[in-house]
């Protein structure tokens, strides 16, 4: 048998609109709404050639379906996080058992802390948010079990928004989509940049599959910024889930079976 990309998703939980909220307001969640949009999400997945494993989700996880944050999974290992957030730990041992069948596990423990959603890679560079979520102890962590494997880990300085992944996410090869109010994207080095329109402050988590970019549907005038540079967008209404402060790169981790 061939490689499978699988991407693994998690049930809406009914208590999402008591979700964590950092930079945004409270606004009513439709929970019927949520989980379509989340259907709709895995679907677009799908047919990417994503095979989708939704994980269930009780009323414990406000923050179920973000399974992003609770670890970072490269090809020869993963990363169980240690979300920033002390209710979101309660979301590890089902991701974790998730992805065990995958790829050897190590963990950040005490007293470090990450959130996935802070982790860009770049080739063999990982760039890490320095964020409400994750601190340096977690960076270092990070630094010292990814060594081994060539990684190289790097902590960026953000401010405004949640994650690293909030402000900058590749839309392509070299190409990354930013918010430059959030993030100096200098660090990253040499790459094309498309910044989003001033207007849309959110627009800048993308999530990258092969030659498609799953975009918000809310934020036009980035989207016209991005096809002029040559990339195709599949624009999804994710608005309940903006609502709970996660973007499209949160609800799914996408890993290959056989790395
Ligand atoms: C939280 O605050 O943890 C959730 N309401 C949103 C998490 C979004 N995750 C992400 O951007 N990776």
């Amino acid at each position: 048998m061939g490689q499978m990309r699988i991407a693994i998703t998690r049930e809406v939980s009914e208590a999402i609109v008591h979700c964590q909220l950092t930079y945004l307001e409270r606004a009513p969640i439709d929970v019927e709404l949520a989980r379509i949009q989340h259907e709709n999400y895995e679907a677009c997945l799908v047919s990417l050639g994503c095979a989708v494993q939704r994980l269930p989700a009780g009323p414990d996880m406000p923050d179920s379906v973000f399974v992003e944050d609770i670890a970072v999974v490269l090809d020869e290992v993963a990363v169980i996080a240690r979300p920033g957030a002390m209710i979101r730990r309660l979301e590890i041992p089902g991701v974790a058992a998730a992805l065990e069948p995958y790829r050897r596990l190590l963990r950040i423990v005490h007293p470090g802390t990450l959130d996935g959603g802070d982790v860009i890679r770049i080739g063999s560079q990982l760039f890490i948010g320095i964020s409400e979520r994750t601190n340096r102890s977690g960076i270092q962590q990070l630094q010292r079990v990814l060594k081994p494997f060539g990684y190289i880990v790097e902590g960026v300085n953000i401010q405004g928004c949640l994650h690293l992944k909030s402000a900058v996410t590749l839309v392509a090869e070299g190409t990354l989509l930013v918010n430059p109010n959030w993030v100096d994207s200098r660090v990253f080095g040499e790459k094309r940049i498309i910044e989003v329109h001033p207007s849309e402050q959110q627009a800048a988590n993308a999530l990258w599959i092969d030659k498609f970019v799953i975009y918000p549907n809310a934020y036009p005038a980035t989207q016209e910024r991005m096809e002029r540079a040559g990339i195709q967008v599949i624009p999804l209404d994710v608005s309940e889930i903006t609502k709970a402060e996660g973007g499209v790169t949160c609800c799914s981790l996408i890993l290959n079976d056989k790395p």
